[in-house]
């Protein structure tokens, strides 16, 4: 089976042969893999060749795939039913597991998607606060509810349509977008008009316009103006939840939102998601309060179990350190390369997952990022994909590492990156 077959029959029945736009290639070019299994670090695809694998589902898969542990507590789950659309004890491990660990979330929902828990999130705050303003930030992507596709990154960037067409005007225009990173902007926006506004949503660390990091004091300011202008502070931690350490970015930087959204990790690779935050706020929600919010599939049986194991696998070994290591080792080897080439290169690193960017840095906002060379990305993205590695199709998404991206998948991964590097050059 070739992949060039399967994407001529994928698009027969499926707009562009993909559910989800990136997947289709057309930022980098070329076929898109149709992967036939993953193991630990690896993809296979239907043609039988292996990547090591540094998208990992875009951020869940931190373990690796069919982490032993995770597949048996599926399995055992499948075994004893797939979905109840009633509640389980399952739903409550998760839910404590989520909440000893943020300590700023007092209660949460489960639900099936970051889109969801966002869109949600969002609704909560309207009618916590009785305003209608969203502020969100350009570049930062907060899945596709319509409130929240104005300047959004991740495919909607890839694809240049970040003001997507079917979103009513009038929704739209209760979306304020604002630079990322820019206090300034901030604080002048809410000084005009700070009593409108519902909440502030933001990716601490933006993940979907490649790694963005956060300028010191700017996740600082807007807790403190929020709280001055009685508007929520919501923290989209669909990326970064888990990933970073055993808990949200938020608690490694001393910010503690109203509001949380998490997803990918926490699903051990199953579709979840979750909102969660100040106890008040979360009564809100039906049936206590009169905020309508529901799922057939929310708090899935099969999705906590991958999901509580997962946890408990990062609890239990702690491989913060190790993930952040592996992740210097790759990076250290790319800027070093770029270095010798001469070749622009800024990559921006927080623990196990980085941006890379071909132009100089520092690479700060969403204006850095549309400035880095995305020609350069493809080709950089081919080079690896010819030496058997996995990069996002797109320069405007993350890069990950897994537990199982050790030893020798990293000798690997970090030669083919030396390699590719030289050749982007034309040293080579
Ligand atoms: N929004 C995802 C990345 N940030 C892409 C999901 C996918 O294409 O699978």
């Amino acid at each position: 089976m070739k992949n060039a077959d399967l994407f001529e029959r994928a698009k027969m029945h499926i707009p562009s042969g993909v559910n989800s736009p990136v997947r289709a290639f057309r930022k980098v070019g070329g076929t898109p893999r149709f992967i036939r299994e993953a193991k630990g670090p690896y993809l296979y695809d239907c043609e039988g060749s292996r990547y090591i694998d540094h998208v990992l589902s875009w951020g869940p898969m931190i373990l690796g795939h069919a982490h032993p542990e995770v597949v048996e507590a599926v399995v055992e789950q499948a075994g004893r039913g797939m979905s109840f659309g009633a509640p389980t004890e399952l739903e409550i491990l998760m839910a404590e597991a989520i909440c000893d660990a943020i300590p700023s979330i007092e209660k949460v929902r489960l639900v099936s998607s970051g889109t969801e828990a966002a869109m949600s999130a969002i609704r909560l705050a309207r009618a916590h606060t009785g305003r209608d303003v969203i502020v969100k930030f350009e570049g930062c992507y907060h899945g596709h509810g319509d409130s929240l596709l104005v300047k959004a990154g991740s495919g909607a960037l890839t694809f240049g349509v970040p003001d997507t067409s079917g979103v009513p005007k009038e929704t739209a225009s209760t979306t304020a977008v604002l630079p990322f990173n820019d206090v300034d902007a901030f604080a002048s926006f809410m000084g005009d008009h700070g009593p409108k506004v519902a909440a502030v949503i933001v990716e601490p660390i933006a993940g979907n316009m490649g790694v963005v990091l956060p300028r010191k004091g700017f996740l600082e300011s807007l807790r403190k103006l929020t709280s001055d202008h009685g508007a929520l502070l919501v923290f989209d931690e669909v990326i970064t939840g888990f990933r970073l350490t055993y808990g949200g970015y938020q608690d490694l930087i001393g910010v503690r939102p109203d509001l949380t959204c998490l997803g990918k990790i926490i699903g051990g690779g199953m579709p979840v998601g979750a909102f969660g935050g100040r106890s008040d706020i979360m009564s809100m929600l039906a049936p206590e309060g009169p905020v309508y919010q529901a799922g057939t599939l929310s708090g899935n049986p099969m999705a906590m179990a991958a999901g509580i194991s997962t946890l408990k696998i990062l609890k239990r070994d702690n491989p913060y350190g190790e993930l952040t290591r592996g992740m210097s080792t790759l990076l250290d080897v790319m800027r070093e390369a770029a270095g010798s080439a001469g070749l622009p290169l800024t990559v921006n690193q927080q623990g196990s997952m980085a941006g890379v960017f071909f132009n100089e840095g520092p690479v700060e906002t969403f204006d850095d990022v549309m400035a880095s060379d995305a020609r350069r990305y493809a080709r950089f993205f081919h080079l690896m994909l010819d030496r058997g590695v996995y990069l996002a199709p797109s320069p405007y998404e993350a890069l990950f590492i897994s537990t199982a991206h050790t030893g020798d998948v990293l000798d690997r991964a970090t030669e083919s990156v030396r390699e590719a590097v030289s050749m982007l050059s034309g040293r080579v």
